[in-house]
């Protein structure tokens, strides 16, 4: 097996074309191997074989064109045709319940594929983010169900992704990667593979260490934006500006203060604090506490924009409000959890009507001078490029009523005319 690694000769199987699937598939048939890609959504493998992804990334399109038209990669929906592969990746989503608890119904199903087309020696590899222990306890589902030895007749290792959305195919090769094994000998098969393309470095470990260096590392992330988020807080009660504290507090060479807004969104914050404390009997209350206080971000901007109607003496339920960014970061379509969401449930009984713009995110208003006509109030939800350089002067003159209620920080100086409150921006 190491041979036919090293050799690029080993066949690959990617189960899961998503996000992560997807550029990891396209990558591995880049560098010389033969991969298929299963994908139970028929459409999606309609696309992917026309070589046109349904991922929007840059060079996405041009590399699995690419890769598709040598016949390096192609995708089906047939488990079939994924036996007796020399190795398997498993890039399926592990979401949340609605009760916060873990949801591995699509890892487990995956799980389970494999084991029914494997063969003795493939080394199966979790690239889902998932809670620790979770790789082993797959280890234990396969023996049970194809009578395998795990360690002995299979290898088994969790490779998290830490890629960020936008800059996904440079940070495949650079980011530095965790390997987790469920024996040592797995890791040292997993690092061959993933050597073929990553120039980062790679760190192995068992796997357990793995999924929890995985969800440290953005559940360490959601705790400091939580904290930023209380010190917005506290200088909106003290009347300073927390932007001006925080660049001031990080000229201090160890510090480094997140950013506050109007909350927290995307797939993996708002979730992996969560997979991280599904296993634990006890903990200490500070992580899901931070995950609360991003959760009620979105209350923060609605306190707000209702000061704000007080100023004017504008009953609530006559306001027109325009919320401008539906995605959940900027420069993105990508709209899961985004707080932007979670705001418009909050005030829509209270107001009279809630308007959308977002660039990127279809079946929103077609331009912002169109959602801003007659209105009343504006809320920056997104940090999108073209919010930083908006005229406000101009854009004013439609609305009824100039309130703007900044949940990105991307306003410096108030626009003159305007009732501006912002998070964390004190009174004014
Ligand atoms: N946000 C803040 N303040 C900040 C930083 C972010 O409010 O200081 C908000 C953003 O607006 C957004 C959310 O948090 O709504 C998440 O932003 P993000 O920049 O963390 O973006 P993600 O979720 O796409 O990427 C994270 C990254 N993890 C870390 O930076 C530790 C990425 O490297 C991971 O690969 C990704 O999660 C993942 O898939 O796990």
């Amino acid at each position: 097996m190491m041979e036919k690694i090293k050799n690029r000769e080993a066949e690959i199987a990617v189960i899961g074309l998503g996000y992560i699937g997807l550029p990891t598939a396209i990558m591995f048939a880049s560098v010389g191997f033969n991969v298929i890609g299963y994908e139970i959504r028929s459409e999606v493998v309609r696309r992917i074989n026309n070589g046109n992804s349904h991922i929007i990334e840059p060079e996405i399109n041009s590399l699995l064109k690419n890769v598709v038209e040598k016949g390096m990669l192609r995708a089906t929906s047939n488990p079939e045709e994924i036996r007796e592969k020399d190795a398997y990746l498993i890039c399926v989503q592990t979401p949340l319940r609605k009760d916060k608890t873990p949801n591995l119904r699509y890892l487990e199903d995956a799980v389970k594929i494999v084991a029914s087309v494997m063969k003795k020696g493939s080394l199966v590899i979790i690239e889902s983010t998932v809670p620790p222990m979770t790789t082993v306890r797959m280890a234990e589902l396969i023996e049970k169900l194809n009578g395998l030895k795990a360690g002995k007749d299979f290898y088994m290792v969790h490779a998290p992704e830490r890629v960020m959305p936008g800059r996904i195919f440079k940070e495949l090769v650079y980011n530095s990667r965790i390997l987790g094994g469920i024996t040592p000998e797995s890791a040292d098969l997993a690092e061959i593979l993933y050597r073929s393309f990553v120039k980062g470095q790679i760190f192995k470990t068992d796997s357990t260490t793995s999924e929890m260096v995985k969800l440290m590392e953005n559940t360490f992330r959601d705790v400091n934006i939580a904290l930023a988020n209380e010190f917005a807080f506290l200088a909106h009660q003290y009347g300073i500006d927390v932007f001006r504290a925080i660049e001031l507090a990080n000229t201090h060479p160890r510090v480094k203060i997140h950013t506050p807004g109007i909350g927290v969104g995307g797939h993996c914050l708002p979730k992996d604090p969560y997979l991280l404390l599904a296993p634990a009997k006890e903990d200490f209350g500070l992580i899901q506490k931070a995950r609360e206080i991003n959760e009620d971000m979105p209350l923060m901007a609605k306190d707000l924009l209702f000061e704000a109607f007080k100023l004017i003496n504008l009953p609530p339920e006559e306001a027109i409000v325009v919320v401008l960014g539906l995605a959940y970061k900027g420069n993105s379509d990508d709209t899961r959890n985004s707080p932007a969401y979670a705001f418009i449930e909050a005030v829509q009984d209270d107001v009279g009507e809630i308007r959308s713009y977002d660039p990127y995110v279809s079946g929103t208003h077609e331009s912002i001078e169109e959602a801003l006509t007659g209105a009343d109030a504006v809320v920056i939800a997104t940090d999108h490029n073209e919010f930083k350089i908006l005229s406000w002067e101009g854009l004013g003159k439609l609305m009824r009523n100039r309130i703007l209620i900044d949940g990105r920080h991307l306003i410096e100086e108030p626009p003159k005319g305007f009732i501006f409150k912002g998070i964390g921006r004190g009174e004014y």
